[in-house]
């Protein structure tokens, strides 16, 4: 029971449209008031028209849900680079915000990674009770960097020690096993607008030859005061996604990893349009990321909420852990925002960010991470948790 007086989390799950093998109906069983979905068929860069926006919205409607996050509208590369045609899809961009609020969708998901978006080596780890989790192995990422995409500056980025695991690693990898690790490294996981080859990879990467952490930051913040005030004129709150993982990847600068990368982009453009989307999971892959604290902190800019926990090791691998278990202290995380919730007088909207496949799904076609029953476990602990520290706060 929820009291009527308790600002509580909206519960949402990602829903990747009509394709998507988790239907409008199992996410409404799961417990959720709505989706936060995309128009993934609309190429990156393009207007999303408000004909294609309510068509989708009233989709979900239909199915007593409500849309009011978008995750995500990609940033072309070409606005990430600053190159060739990026002021028209500036201008296209902003004019997809417009749209949205038109339409009555609030909240917009983006991330500023080059190239590519979340990164995995592995995505179906068996975890010790037989359910199969997301998993990067740092060996067989450098195998594929070093001794697959062979790029050129790779081995500086690298101690001997590693170099040396990823050559055992790569040489006991069958052809299938090596073609299996290109594709989840740069085929694109769900939610990814951009899928490579090898072939087309190596040029993709060229692009950000001259680009460093200062010049890739300089031109999110350029994107940032040209959507910000068009997102603050319609009532839009954007929310930036971090880096997955939290670091630079085969030579890529990523420059939304920690707090005060965070900041720095709020500094830049002090609007309350401004904000970001606190995925605990991608934060907390890095031990100096105090999620607790980050999330206190950065409470009047959190606009969404990914809630999902990892599990280190010393080599730098990470899996994706139980939403309770883990490196995340959920507990605080969650104290904070409850208490958040409250001083700010509104409902964030949350998902249960990845889950086990598990039970059924063990045997169905399923998007990694985006699996139904696993989501649903990871929802129904952290909804628990929720009204546990609620009820415990302000009853
Ligand atoms: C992965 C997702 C990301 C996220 C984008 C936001 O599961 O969290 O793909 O949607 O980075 O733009």
């Amino acid at each position: 029971m929820r009291s009527e007086n308790v600002f509580a989390l909206q519960q949402t799950m990602r829903w990747y449209g009509p394709a998507d093998p988790v239907s409008l109906q199992d996410i409404r069983q799961a417990g959720c008031t709505g989706v936060v979905t995309a128009l993934h068929h609309i190429p990156n860069g393009q207007v999303w028209i408000a004909d294609e926006i309510m068509k989708r919205k009233k989709e979900v409607e239909a199915a007593g849900l409500a849309w009011d996050v978008v995750e995500s509208i990609p940033v072309h590369e070409k606005i990430k680079t600053q190159s060739g045609e990026y002021l028209q899809y500036i201008e296209n961009y902003k004019q997809s915000v417009r749209n949205l609020a038109a339409c009555g969708v609030s909240i917009v998901t983006y991330n500023f990674m080059p190239v590519l978006d979340w990164t995995r080596t592995d995505l179906a780890y068996t975890v010790e009770d037989g359910s199969k989790a997301l998993r990067f192995d740092r060996a067989e990422f450098i195998a594929f960097d070093v001794f697959m995409l062979q790029r050129g500056k790779a081995r500086a980025d690298y101690s001997d020690n590693e170099l040396k695991r990823a050559e055992e690693r790569f040489r006991s990898m069958s052809d299938k096993e090596k073609l299996q690790l290109q594709r989840n490294i740069i085929a694109g996981l769900p939610g990814s607008e951009e899928s490579f080859t090898l072939e087309n990879f190596a040029a993709a990467l060229d692009a950000y030859r001259d680009i460093d952490a200062a010049k890739l930051k300089s031109n999110l913040i350029f994107f940032l005061q040209q959507v910000v005030p068009v997102a603050e004129s319609c009532g839009i709150k954007m929310a930036i996604h971090p880096d997955d993982p939290p670091y630079p990847i085969l030579g890529l600068p990523r420059v939304v990893s920690t707090e005060a990368d965070v900041n720095d982009l709020f500094r830049a453009v002090p609007s309350a349009s401004n904000g970001l989307c606190f995925c605990t999971g991608s934060f907390g892959v890095r031990a100096d990321n105090d999620l607790p604290g980050m999330a206190r902190r950065l409470a009047d800019r959190i606009h969404f909420l990914h809630l999902r926990s990892t599990q280190r090791d010393e080599a730098g691998n990470f899996y994706e852990a139980n939403h309770l278990e883990g490196d995340v202290d959920m507990y605080a995380v969650m104290k904070e925002i409850v208490t958040a919730m409250q001083q700010r007088k509104l409902s964030l909207p949350m998902r249960p960010d990845h889950g086990h496949q598990m039970l059924d799904d063990l045997n169905k076609k399923t998007n990694p991470g985006y699996s139904a029953i696993g989501r649903l476990r990871g929802l129904a602990e952290l909804r628990g948790l929720e009204m546990g520290i609620a009820r415990n706060l302000y009853s």
